[in-house]
This record gives structure tokens, sequence and C-alpha cells, in this order.
């Protein structure tokens, strides 16, 4: 599997590391397309939550975390594992329910975990990653580790109780904790704008005491810089930062929901064909002259060898009872 090299907490990057996002984004692509095929044709169990559309945030944010730095995310946390280097073979195995899945077949897609690469867990009750994370923070704190632990979230959860306690003690205890909304514009079919008062996610968060940024999250760039400076932030001991990170999902909130009930076909194809972060990506190195065509297509066919290679380990997995 390519790995992001670890690029501990400078925002500088290399070609090479830069290359690594953009094939670490396809391989996420790749992998929630398939994933949630397989939902349809019955081979995964329930449902999948796909992050297409979202590459960008979880991989600009891993890209300044080394291994000791942990990560929990939501129901929607395949991306995020995968750009924390979660194996994809062991991860696919989990959504088929198989004995060698991160958790043993017995979690499922809603329920990852892999202390090994500091992350800490995905969970399905919104907003409730903030809590892990800071828990994890506090133990950072307390045990003096110079590190830091990130929460993903989505903006179904800026309306809910839990994510202010969480941000809130971290702001009072100056915890080394770094909070991720990933505000995809709706929480299943509700538009979060027309049910969060105040208008201003950030501005919510800076009333907690906390930095605060909103980032365009289609640009792993933006991401990155901002994830950089928060965790820096941490590291010094001037405590949590909130980066608001504006992202869309392609895909239906679950696996197999059809585009049009409550956003327009228009919508989606107006994020998919202007501010894709892949595609941009793509644009700015081959602008810098950092990849050519044929170099692009040898990464596309590389991730789709790896999600090949993920389901067949998955499919020839044992159950976990066998
Ligand atoms: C506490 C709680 N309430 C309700 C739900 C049902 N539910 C599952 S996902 C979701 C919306 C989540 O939206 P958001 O946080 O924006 O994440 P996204 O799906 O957009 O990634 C809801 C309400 C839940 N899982 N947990
Ligand atoms: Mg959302």
């Amino acid at each position: 599997m390519s790995t992001i090299p670890d690029t501990k907490d400078s925002a500088e990057a290399s070609v090479e590391q830069t290359v690594g996002w953009l094939s670490r984004m396809l391989l996420i692509r790749r992998f929630e397309e398939r994933a949630e095929q397989l939902t349809l044709r019955g081979k995964i169990p329930g449902g999948v939550h796909p992050a297409v559309g979202q590459e960008a945030t979880a991989v600009g944010v891993a890209s300044v975390l080394t291994t000791a730095d942990t990560v929990s995310a939501p129901h929607r946390g395949h991306h995020h594992a995968l750009a924390k280097g979660m194996s994809p073979d062991r991860l696919m195995a989990e959504l088929f329910g198989k004995a060698t899945g991160v958790s043993g077949g017995r979690g499922g897609s809603m329920h990852l975990a892999d202390f090994e690469i500091g992350f800490i867990g995905s969970n399905g009750i919104v907003g409730a990653s903030v809590g892990v994370a800071l828990g994890d923070a506090f133990a950072a704190h307390y045990r003096h580790e110079q590190r830091v632990a990130v929460a993903f979230f989505g903006d179904g959860g800026v309306n809910t109780g839990r994510t202010w306690e969480a941000v809130n003690l971290a702001s009072a205890w100056k915890l080394p904790l770094v909070v991720v909304c990933e505000n995809n514009l709706y929480a299943v079919e509700t538009p979060t704008a027309e049910v969060t008062g105040g208008g201003s996610i950030v501005r919510r968060a800076e009333g907690f005491g906390v930095a605060a940024v909103s980032v365009d999250g289609q640009d792993v760039g933006e991401v990155r810089e901002a994830a950089s400076a928060a965790k820096k932030r941490a590291l010094a001991g001037e405590g949590p930062t909130f980066i608001e990170a504006r992202t869309y999902r392609y895909s239906g909130h679950g696996s197999g929901e059809g585009p049009g009930a409550y956003r327009t076909v228009d919508e989606i194809e107006q994020w998919r064909s202007s501010r894709d972060p892949i595609m941009r990506l793509r644009a700015a190195l081959a602008k810098a002259g950092q990849i050519t065509d044929d170099e692009y297509a040898r990464l596309e066919t590389e991730a789709d060898r790896e999600v090949d290679e993920a389901v067949r380990f998955a499919e020839e997995s044992p159950w976990p009872d066998e």
C-alpha cells in the first residue's frame, strides 16, 4: 500500500508528498465507489455512508499527523481511516463482516478501529466522535505526550449538545484537540443552514474561546495548512482549534439513495465538475509540470489494483466464528 510520507508539522511539502496525497485520495474514491456497489449487490451487509467527494478533508488533515497523533471519526469514516493509514484489505474485510477485519468483523462500517495506526474509532452517534477525541486529548495532556487528537464530525453534529460540551472542556483545559467539522451542507436530507441558528459555525466555535477557521475542504493544501497551524498551536500548549472544512458528498447519505430528493442533480454536478478535490490537485500538479497524463493513469490503475486486492482479501477471509 502506498503511504503518505510523515510530514511532521510542517506545511511545506515535496512533489513526492503531494503526489502521495493524490494517490491516497484516488484510493479513497475507488474504495468508496466499490463499497457502495458491493453493498447494493448484497456482499456488504447493512449499508455504508460513502465519502466520495470528501477525500481532501481527510487527506489534508492526515498529511500533518504522525502515528502518535490520533483520529476519531463519525458514521461516515472510511476516508478518515484510509487517510490515517488503515489497510484497505482489513477495512474491506470489516465491511464484509470477516474475522480479518479491523474490528474482527463485529463492528462493520461504522465501528472501525486500529490503535496501531492511531485510529481510535468511528461510531454512529452524531457528535460523539468529538467526545472520544477529547478523552484522548486529555490523556495526551495528562501524560505530557507531544501529540494531538483529531475529531472529525459532520455539520449535523453542529446542532447537538455533546459536540460543544467537548469543545468547551478542551478550551477550558487547553487540550491538544483538533476538531474538524466536515460541512457537506446536509444532515441526511436536512439542509444544515436551515436549522443552524446564528448562521456561522465558526463564530459558534469562537464563542467557546477556541481558534476557529473555515477552509475550502475541496482544496487539500488549504485543509493541510489549517491542520498544520492547529497542530502547532496544540503542541505549544495553546489549546484546541476548530476547523470548518466546506465540502460535499456526491453520493446519497447512505448507499443506494438516488439523487434529486432533497438536492438537485445540477447542484451535485456543479460540485463534481468545478470543485472536485482530485481533479483540482491533479490540475495543479500538471500545471507545475509535476505529473503527466501517463503518471496520473498509473495512479488510477494502482488505486483500482489496491481495491481489487482488498475485495479479494475480504472474499477469501473466514467468518468470525469459523
Ligand atoms: C445522536 C444521533 N441522532 C440521530 C442520528 C441519525 N443520523 C445518522 S447520520 C445523521 C446526520 C448526520 O449528518 P452530518 O453530521 O452532517 O454527517 P454527514 O452524514 O453529512 O456526513 C443522523 C441525524 C444518529 N446517528 N445519532
Ligand atoms: Mg453533513
